[in-house]
């Protein structure tokens, strides 16, 4: 979109969820340094008035911000001539019916905002476009149905006059797909789903590319699944979208397949049969057509809910003395990858946190994991526990985006550092209701500083952690960095932290009244930087305090790793901004 481009080349705005289409988080504005952020202070604060998780972040276009709620989903414009006052509050009238569905509390991303329009995809799959000016609905679509466990957690993106938007429910049953809405009449123009015929998932056998060649064999998303399985095989499309302009190409990854039970996804119980295409993959769609350019399966086959939908941050870096567009994912399953976005050809998949065990690497020629028996729970079978699988299902990394700094050409990512036990159980699909055929418990990983989290610098050339910082809890609040040296994120208890990029060092901290799982943004107004946060504990890290779960157990099996959070925070919507 012609408007968002401008907005995001201006760094006075924060244009877009992931700071600009290459999901890079980085500003080049410098005002705030490494050396006098010692000096920031919160100047103002702005109760959402709702409680439970609050992801994504602040947008800002010029005098305007832009922020919304989890669950009914409020936007707020407000004015930053006025202190915040508010210039329109939009609140649909949602049916909290879809609350039991949503499997990892009642987030959403965030809004995106493109010329005069905000869009935003609310909890029932209602796809909302708003006057900016007036928070008018300008016309709204309904891309699911709750009642199949269908549900909307992620930001859309815009390009050109396209709106993409994902779907939620892996853990119902759900067939994921990607869906482009035309900007100005909310009229469909393209769905590509994630499993199914390659008419339906927008392949070309002959054209499009895997590991650099055309896949060649037709239809591998019906046959790599027993019968019908792919109906009901999850592959949703909840994380984050990029974009890259000048090769027309925009990214997004697949989620699990369902059921979590892998047996019930084996063809003939041979794993080699049962990739279960194309969940857990990178697609790179043309921006016009939808149609694939090129698909890199992550985690074929996935037994541990490595759900492979993180942000796939576009840069320009030099790898082996030769300059290479890539695509970087710091991927839930442990790995860190590095591809050509030209053509999906593999360049380095390397471990970012070293208790990973369930692969001992990736197979450079193929792709493929290099799967441990001891923590496949495949080969220990069904109602078998297997036990100190690393990392858990929350990932190595879950949603919280990472961010790039071209001046350092290093990622820094917020991590977890959590295993699992894990049991799989046969399930019967049944429309609505949970499918998830697992019993799992999560704990901080052993052996370590006793943290569940850490923050990483991660060189993505060489596929090496530079430097690692501890935290007590998951880190699941989006990174920023910034051309001023300095980076920041927030934690679980509630601080917002600034720190060196060069070696990670705390420079200011600042414990704000939520745990913060949002996405630390930066912008100016009338000429002077300012910092933005989301405070509200919640999300899957936080589900016991969001939905008064304490069953260790309980929250898909993530409240026991977590229970002591209640100590640190408590939940509370408030946005925080800083300044020098
Ligand atoms: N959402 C969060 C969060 O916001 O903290 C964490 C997760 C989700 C997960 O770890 C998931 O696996 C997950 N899976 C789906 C899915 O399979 O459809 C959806 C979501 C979501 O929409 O929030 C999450």
């Amino acid at each position: 979109n012609e408007d968002t481009l401008k907005n995001q080349k201006d760094p006075a705005n924060w244009a877009m969820q992931l700071g600009n289409y290459a999901g890079q988080r980085y500003s080049t504005l410098d005002q705030i340094t490494r050396d006098n952020v010692k000096n920031l202070r919160p100047v103002w604060q702005f109760s959402t008035g709702v409680l439970r998780g609050h992801e994504g972040g602040p947008v800002v276009i010029g005098d305007t911000m832009y922020i919304s709620t989890p669950f009914p989903n409020i936007v707020y414009a407000l004015d930053l001539n006025d202190n915040g006052r508010i210039k329109w509050k939009y609140e649909p009238k949602q049916d909290s019916a879809v609350i039991p569905v949503m499997c990892c509390d009642t987030v959403t991303r965030g809004v995106a905002v493109a010329g005069n329009k905000v869009f935003l995809g609310q909890a029932d799959n209602t796809l909302v476009a708003l006057d900016a000016q007036s928070g008018k609905v300008l016309w709204s679509v309904k891309n699911g149905d709750a009642s199949k466990g269908e549900t909307l957690t992620a930001a859309p993106m815009v390009v050109k006059d396209k709106v993409y938007v994902g779907i939620s429910g892996g853990e119902f049953g759900v067939r994921g797909h990607l869906t482009a809405y035309d900007i100005n009449s909310g009229k469909m123009v393209w769905r590509a789903y994630s499993t199914g015929p390659d008419k339906d998932v927008m392949i070309d056998p002959q054209k499009t590319l895997m590991m650099g060649k055309p896949i060649g064999e037709p239809d591998l998303g019906i046959k790599t699944w027993p019968a019908d399985q792919w109906k009901i095989g999850g592959g949703t499309t909840w994380g984050w979208y990029t974009y890259d302009p000048d090769l027309n190409l925009i990214y997004y990854g697949t989620g699990n397949p369902g059921t979590w039970n892998p047996a019930q996804r084996a063809v003939n119980n041979d794993r080699a049969k049962s990739d279960n295409k194309w969940s857990m993959t990178i697609f790179a769609r043309d921006a016009d057509t939808g149609q694939a350019k090129w698909v890199f399966q992550k985690t074929p086959f996935d037994e541990w809910d490595y759900d492979g939908v993180n942000e796939n941050i576009l840069a320009d870096i030099n790898i082996g003395g030769q300059q290479r567009k890539v695509l970087v994912n710091m991927d839930r399953n442990g790995f860190g990858y590095t591809l050509d976005r030209n053509t999906g050809e593999l360049l380095v998949a390397k471990k970012f946190d070293p208790t990973v065990n369930w692969a001992t690497e990736i197979d450079m020629a193929t792709g493929r994991p290099k799967v441990v028996d001891k923590y496949s729970t495949f080969a220990q079978g069904e109602d078998t526990n297997t036990t100190g699988v690393c990392p858990a299902a929350l990932g190595s990394k879950d949603q919280q985006p990472a961010s790039y700094s071209p001046d350092s050409g290093l990622l820094y990512v917020p991590t977890n550092h959590i295993c699992m036990d894990y049991e799989p159980f046969k399930v019967e699909y049944s429309a609505g209701q949970p499918y998830v055929g697992a019993t799992l418990s999560m704990y901080p990983a052993p052996a370590s500083h006793g943290g569940m989290g850490n923050f990483i610098a991660w060189d993505p050339a060489a596929g090496k952690v530079v430097w690692s910082k501890p935290e007590r809890f998951a880190v699941w609040s989006g990174a920023l960095t910034t051309k001023g040296g300095v980076g920041f994120y927030g934690t679980l208890e509630g601080y917002l932290k600034a720190f060196d990029l060069r070696d990670g060092k705390d420079l200011y901290n600042f414990k704000t009244s939520s745990g913060i799982i949002g996405n630390v943004n930066t912008y100016t107004h009338k000429g002077k930087q300012y910092i933005a946060v989301l405070s509200g504990v919640g999300g899957w890290a936080g589900i016991g305090l969001a939905a008064g779960l304490t069953g260790a157990q309980e929250g898909l099996g993530a409240v026991g790793a977590h229970k002591s959070l209640g100590e640190y925070t408590q939940l509370g919507g408030t946005l925080t901004v800083f300044a020098l």
